[in-house]
């Protein structure tokens, strides 16, 4: 039995390798088009499409946006986002629980990546798959919601070690959560000491602005 376990080991490490591959591959492709890029991951429900339809009315005046959405089954992202005048591709991964750079490799000659500055890709709805498929952006934002609860940080190390910028979402709500954003901002300093937190409301637009000076836009 052991003996299986190590083969899935070795099974996993092999598509992780061969996933940066490409990663790498699109992230060049990305830099010589001079197309700034961000991932954005964390769980369904915690805010990510909202948060990327209000960065996207702050910034489609100033810079041509493209977005590419992925879930495992619906559009309903992307429609919600089209609705902004904006390009986005819907990408639908069936059974995984996680966007691969094949499969962001796969739609990128439906993008006009000539015409683009900036690209959001906001990867399917799970805390825990995407950490180790990184899919070619410069940097990743992960978000949770205080409605997830005060552990939601601490129970995602790998996460936030591999996020640059961490959304802390749905602020609005503090009064009637009992949890304290403070302490999930010092969680995520403590996992990883680089990561650049903010604190949001996607529905009141709180925190927005700081997001936006984060992400140097
Ligand atoms: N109160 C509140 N609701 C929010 C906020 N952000 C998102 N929501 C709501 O949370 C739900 C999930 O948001 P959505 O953007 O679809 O999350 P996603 O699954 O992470 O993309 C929707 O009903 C949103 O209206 C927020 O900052 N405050
Ligand atoms: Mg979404």
């Amino acid at each position: 039995m052991s003996g299986q376990g190590f083969k899935i080991v070795d099974i996993e490490q092999d598509l992780i390798k061969a996933n940066e591959k490409i990663a790498k591959k699109i992230q060049k492709l990305f830099h010589e088009k001079g197309i700034k890029t961000f991932d954005i991951v964390g769980a369904i429900g915690a805010g990510k499409t909202m948060i990327l339809e209000t960065l996207v009315e702050r910034l489609k005046g100033k810079y041509r946006l493209a977005l590419v959405t992925a879930d495992v089954t619906t559009e309903i992202d992307a429609d919600r986002i089209r609705r902004h005048g904006v390009k986005c591709i819907q990408i639908n991964t069936g059974r995984e629980c996680a966007l691969t750079a094949s499969l962001l490799q796969n739609v990128l000659d439906q993008l006009p990546l000539d015409d683009i500055d900036i690209l959001f890709v906001e990867n399917v709805g799970n805390l825990i798959c995407p950490a180790d498929f990184v899919v070619g952006c410069d940097k990743r934002i992960v978000v949770v919601s205080i409605t997830e609860g005060g552990h939601v940080v601490i129970k995602h190390p790998l996460l936030f070690k591999m996020s640059d910028v961490a959304v802390i979402n749905k602020i609005d709500l503090r009064d009637v959560m009992d949890v304290d954003p403070e302490k999930m901002v010092k969680d995520a300093l403590d996992i990883n000491p680089y990561i650049k937190v903010v604190l949001t409301s996607a529905k009141t637009g709180e925190g927005i602005d700081e997001l936006v000076d984060v992400l140097e836009l």
